[in-house]
């Protein structure tokens, strides 16, 4: 019985551990946001995807409490005109930051479960290939904002 409990207490204590237990892959989260939107909606969240490590990853999808469907996309010109499009992952490469910004890629919140308000964080379950899961906790800023406060728009300091 004792050694079942030492066991069982061992397998939390894994499970408790975040993603650097796997062999060292991680991922950056950089300057996330959100643009501010109603319940029912949709909203897109934008970061910058850093990768420390000497190997290659990908975001391979994202969840969140506020949205029933959250979706990788991508910006794509056709005949013209500006589309958005699911991709099936967002590649992270080392030295190579991946950009999500308005009108490139993009984690896409479908069917919002409540308004969205801005001054308010919101949580997003980011999953990786490698680097497994990471929590990130996301601002929400005024419905017009074109990139984090303090930045050059597009996660650029600008002095
Ligand atoms: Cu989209």
């Amino acid at each position: 019985m004792i050694t079942r409990r030492s066991a069982l207490a061992l397998a939390l204590a894994a499970m408790a551990t975040p993603a650097a237990a796997h062999h060292d892959h991680r991922i950056e989260v950089v300057d996330p946001w959100a643009r501010a939107a109603l319940a029912g909606r949709t909203a897109a969240a934008y970061m910058t995807l850093v990768n420390p490590t000497d190997t290659p990853d990908r975001l391979v999808s994202a969840a969140s409490a506020v949205a029933q469907t959250v979706e990788l996309h991508a910006h794509i010109h056709e005949g013209g005109v500006m589309r958005m499009r699911p991709v099936a992952a967002i590649e992270v490469h080392p030295g190579e930051p991946a950009v999500l910004q308005p009108g490139g890629l993009h984690v896409m919140l479908i069917g919002l479960t409540r308004d969205l308000k801005r001054g308010e964080t919101i949580r997003l379950t980011l999953t990786f290939e490698k680097a497994g899961q990471v929590e990130v906790e996301v601002p929400v800023l005024a419905a017009g904002a074109r990139g984090p406060e303090g930045h050059g728009g597009h996660g650029r300091h600008t002095h």
